[in-house]
């Protein structure tokens, strides 16, 4: 046993290598990407950790989709991702649960609630129970490293993918964690393929099906016999919380009051203990981060008769943003804890665009290209240029989900609309944006997308970028977009009148026009001149 200072992500990360996988497969996103970078950065050292593939994938879908096909060929598998990335990911999550796996694989979802970093707080353990997947959920870093190493296990026990459930205060805080042996495994390891099962023609998957169905008795038996769900009996006062919550209800308790408490770490919900907890206590908080996921299950239609079940339903607790251990005194009746910051004095900080930033300069001369409009038509996608919504620019009217400027301009420009002007990263048109540009050239629709072209993921921490400069030309052409109105434009001031020209033409070209601002992030190319400079040294 040794001890080290770990992230929650860190400390999945670290499980999942003591369990001997062959590669991690994730696509950046907040609170996730530190599982992925820690692997990588240990991947790298191929004398500590041999034979771990680690390379970013182009987007969640594939990420998930290169995990599986690892699984299949015998090698044990962690893809990771931010809970917004499992909506790209959820046809290959729901159906992998019908195909199964054949060496083990852990699908790691960092669920965001309070929205630090995300465009919403959805709460992943839905989807968990939709594919009718084992989940595990952490309070603790020591747990999420367990948890991790037994996730692998039991997924090669059971056949399936099986789910953890993280959220962002676990995966950005550090605690000491107790590490075990590295497990070695073999060829011998390797289980035969199964074609018919991994083939979902309708004849496989209705058997697949009744089989995933069939094996949830034992599912929630396993929960039951789980020593990270944890039932202790007291008072006819019940709390039953899940994962994380569980440090903010002993907080608000500070060893003080008699409860009788539910802990829930692993999924599907252990049913004969919840039924316990209830036969005992007169009433029951449920306390959990996200949605009311276990209170909605306990409470039913019409609630249970004599029971008082309190929560987010109830207005005891908050049902938007983060639990805390002050909003958990007051559920629960106990003083104040000590760790509320009067934050109300801090001055306003909106956030803005670096100084030199590259989409600043890109925004600036959006604004002018197009104020000789009325009315123009400014969709924007998700990265740094999201902050072009934001004065002095305000160029940006709609951004739903990563890749849908694209698509979303074409349906404004089939709407008969002029201009139709989308911006979006080059991250973001690798991610998702091609597929909606193909049906714009196919269309030749009358609009022009920006791709601002920083030559990284900016937003994310300047990861890996798959479609930038040369590639990206040739990447356009093969999308069959007219190589007369794709445009490359040099985002600096002093370019600035050029720049406003060059966009008003390709405004009014009657048909498609890419227009591509091409300089790279000044942190990224910092970085990339710093490292260049060492190698230079050495
Ligand atoms: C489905 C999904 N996956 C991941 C993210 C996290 N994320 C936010 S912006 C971004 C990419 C930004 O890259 P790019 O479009 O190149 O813009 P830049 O930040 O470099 O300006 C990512 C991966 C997300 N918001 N949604
Ligand atoms: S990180 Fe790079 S792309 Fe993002 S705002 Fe700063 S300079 Fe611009």
């Amino acid at each position: 046993m040794s001890a080290e200072l770990l992230l929650g992500d860190e400390a999945v990360a670290r499980g999942a290598i003591d369990e001997g996988i062959g590669g991690a497969f994730s696509y950046p996103g907040t609170p996730a990407t530190e599982i992925f970078e820690y692997i990588r950065s240990r991947a790298a050292n191929r004398a500590e950790r041999p034979g771990i593939s680690a390379i970013w994938s182009t987007n969640e879908k594939t990420a998930y989709e290169e995990a599986l096909g690892m699984s299949y060929v015998g090698k044990r598998a962690l893809v990771s991702m931010k809970h917004v990335g499992l909506n790209v990911a959820a046809d290959p999550f729901m159906n992998s649960a019908l195909t199964g796996v054949n060496a083990g694989m852990v699908v790691v979802i960092a669920d965001d609630p309070g929205m630090h970093s995300s465009q919403n707080e959805q709460d992943s353990r839905f989807y968990g129970d939709f594919a009718k997947l084992p989940m595990y959920e952490p309070a603790n870093q020591q747990e999420a490293y367990e948890m991790t190493r037994e996730a692998f296990q039991t997924s090669e026990a059971i056949g399936l993918p099986v789910m953890m459930r993280l959220v962002t205060r676990l995966c950005h805080s550090r605690a000491n964690v107790e590490t075990r042996e590295l497990i070695t495994r073999s060829a011998a390891d390797v289980r035969r393929p199964n074609p018919n099962d991994w083939t979902l023609v309708p004849v496989n998957a209705r058997r697949k099906f009744q089989q995933l169905v069939d094996l949830q008795p034992e599912l929630v038996e396993r929960s039951q016999r789980s020593s990270f769900n944890k039932l202790t009996l007291g008072s006819s006062r019940g709390v039953l919380c899940a994962g994380l919550a569980y440090n903010y209800v002993r907080e608000a308790l500070n060893g003080n009051a008699d409860v009788s408490l539910l802990h829930v770490g692993l999924y599907p919900l252990p049913v004969t203990l919840i039924r316990e907890l209830v036969n005992h206590c007169d009433e029951i908080l449920v306390v959990e981060e996200g949605y009311p996921f276990i209170e909605r299950r306990l409470q039913g239609l019409l609630g249970i008769p004599g029971k008082a079940i309190r929560g987010k339903l109830t207005g005891d607790l908050p049902s938007t943003g983060e639990l805390s251990p002050d909003a958990l005194a007051q559920a629960l009746g106990r003083p104040r804890t000590q760790s509320g910051l009067p934050l109300t004095d801090l001055a306003a900080r909106p956030p803005q665009l670096c100084r030199g930033c590259p989409h600043s300069d890109s925004f600036r001369a959006l604004v002018e290209a197009t104020s000789i409009y009325e009315d123009p038509v400014l969709f924007s996608d998700i990265g740094c240029y999201t902050l072009g919504v934001l004065p002095p620019f305000r160029a940006v009217h709609a951004c739903l989900d990563m890749g849908a400027s694209i698509s979303m301009a074409l349906g404004a420009s089939r709407a008969g609309k002029h201009p139709v002007v989308c911006t979006i990263g080059d991250g973001t048109f690798a991610h998702s944006g091609m597929t909606g540009l193909i049906s714009a050239a196919r269309q030749n629709a009358n609009m022009t997308v920006l791709i601002l072209d920083n030559a990284t993921v900016a937003m994310t921490g300047g990861q890996l970028t798959m479609t930038s400069g040369e590639q990206l030309l040739d990447v356009l052409r093969g999308l069959g977009v007219d190589p007369e109105h794709t445009i490359v434009l040099n985002p600096v001031a002093k370019a600035h009148k050029d720049n406003v020209e060059a966009i008003r033409r390709e405004i009014a070209y009657p048909g498609l026009s890419v227009v591509i601002p091409q300089r790279a992030c000044i942190h990224s190319a910092r970085r990339e001149k710093l490292a260049a400079k060492l190698q230079a040294a050495s």
